[in-house]
């Protein structure tokens, strides 16, 4: 096992990291810039060093710095947490040339996978469903062809992209030469990759996304899915676990696919395949992500496996041991409140200084933070300050439960969203378990 951790990321997920090192009896360091010498990250770990000045490209994203700072303080892994460095193909590898572990996937797995028409077609090879679509598309007269062979609407989509980003819907033939042209300058700009690729595209549909688990010996787990249709500009906004429009059958069933596809793979390590869910029901693959996620945790709560700890293990080499992890085996519902400093209206972000801060707790409450009364939060990274996570045995006493949990919540100094929260709760298609990705602007739409 690691005797010591270098954690390269900052706020909630750098102190959720650090805790799962701690109990491991791995020691920790934390790096920072200069605005974060005192956040709770920092004051957590063992040992701590400032990699550059605030703006990330100079710190958290500063690979010399970083690589730097582990060699300097004899750590032998690094976790990079989710965002910044952690799907890096070329930080991986580096890592690798300094004989640093890096708790993640092989830099050519990261490639594969990270490079969304490879990632389709390596689904596809192992039996995964995909939309119909095509591989890169030449020039604009073969994006008509094929987008009158899918039939409209189509989805124009850059292979670098992901999460949202590089994307273009089109609804006529019309349009299709001005939007290939469109999506692929934007594509080169944005991920220096002019590749484009079409799907046929669904009007109403729901981000469901399955967790998997793989060590070095062949092992592969599949956790359940979530349910993250709740989302505004691709940011996910809640997340709960299992999707109110899943069946234990098609959990077990889609479970067992994915597993299998996994194990043809060479798959070592935590990640997520994000799928579709149409109007009918039906599910198709989208993208895998090969990090830990924002919202692990409710998969954590509703499988009973530590998901940080897991990863690290499998990093290590070590087998993963898991107790039947068959969905039956799944325990009640999880809901998660993503916390994001900004005001409520205008999603502005609204850093700066909490004058007090009291998080909820009590009975199947959880609260991952990254922040404390007192400390400041600065404007140089992302709003999100806090996670909450209600558990209950039924979908409805884990709602109830999170009402609860944030009325209790109280901080003060800084806007928060925790008034959309408590706006989606009572939402007639949140509570009915109908949302889908358009539910947000209409409860946004109707006013806080
Ligand atoms: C789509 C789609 C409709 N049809 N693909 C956005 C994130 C990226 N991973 C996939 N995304 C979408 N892909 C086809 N063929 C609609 C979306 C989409 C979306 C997906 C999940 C959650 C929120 C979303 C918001 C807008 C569009």
């Amino acid at each position: 096992m690691f005797r010591k951790i270098l954690i390269a990321n900052r706020g909630e997920i750098a102190v959720r990291v650090l805790r799962a090192a701690r109990e491991m009896g791995i020691r920790t360091v934390a790096i920072h810039s200069d605005v974060d010498a005192q956040a709770l990250h920092v004051r957590f770990a063992d040992e701590a060093v400032c990699v550059g000045p605030a703006p990330a490209p100079r710190s958290y994203l500063n690979i010399p710095s970083i690589i730097s700072a582990a060699e300097i303080t004899g750590a032998d892994a690094v976790h990079p947490g989710y965002g910044f460095l952690s799907e890096n193909a070329h930080f991986a590898e580096l890592c690798g040339k300094c004989r640093l572990a890096f708790i993640g996937p092989t830099p050519t797995a990261m490639r594969l996978w990270g490079d969304k028409v490879s990632a389709r077609a390596e689904a596809v090879r192992h039996g995964l469903p995909l939309l119909p679509g095509t591989g890169v598309l030449k020039d604009a007269p073969h994006a008509l062809r094929e987008a009158k062979r899918i039939g409209f609407p189509v989805i124009l989509k850059a292979s670098g992209g992901g999460g949202g980003r590089g994307m273009r819907i089109v609804r006529d033939p019309t349009e299709v030469a001005r939007a290939f042209e469109a999506a692929t300058a934007e594509a080169m700009a944005g991920f220096a990759n002019p590749d484009v690729y079409l799907e046929r595209y669904v009007e109403t549909p729901r981000h469901i996304e399955f967790q998997v688990l793989a060590d070095q010996h062949g092992g592969v787990w599949t956790l359940g899915e979530r349910e993250c249709s709740l989302q505004r500009r691709h940011q996910k906004i809640v997340e709960e676990a299992p999707s109110p429009a899943m069946t234990i059958e098609k959990r077990a069933q889609m479970g067992e696919l994915i597993r299998k596809a996994i194990s043809a793979t060479n798959y070592t390590t935590l990640g997520t395949l994000e799928f579709l869910m149409d109007e009918r029901g039906e599910l198709y693959f989208m993208e895998m992500n090969t990090r830990v996620q924002v919202e692990h945790p409710v998969t954590e709560m509703t499988t009973g496996v530590d998901l940080v700890k897991e990863q690290i293990r499998a990093a290590a080499g070590e087998r993963i041991d898991l107790p039947d992890t068959r969905p039956w085996h799944f325990r009640g519902h999880a809901v998660e409140c993503r916390i994001n400093a900004e005001d409520p209206v205008t999603f502005a972000p609204s850093p700066g200084s909490i004058t007090e801060y009291y998080p909820p707790g009590g009975s199947g409450v959880r609260v991952d933070s990254g922040v404390y009364g007192g400390w400041r939060v600065p404007s140089h990274y992302d709003s999100l300050i806090a996670k909450v996570i209600a558990h209950a045995p039924t979908r409805s006493e884990a709602l109830m439960r999170m009402r609860r949990a944030l009325d209790e919540f109280i901080i003060g100094g800084i806007r928060t969203n925790i008034s959309l929260h408590k706006k989606l709760l009572v939402d007639p298609e949140v509570v009915g378990g109908t949302m889908s990705t358009r539910t947000i602007e209409r409860v946004i739409a109707s006013g806080i």
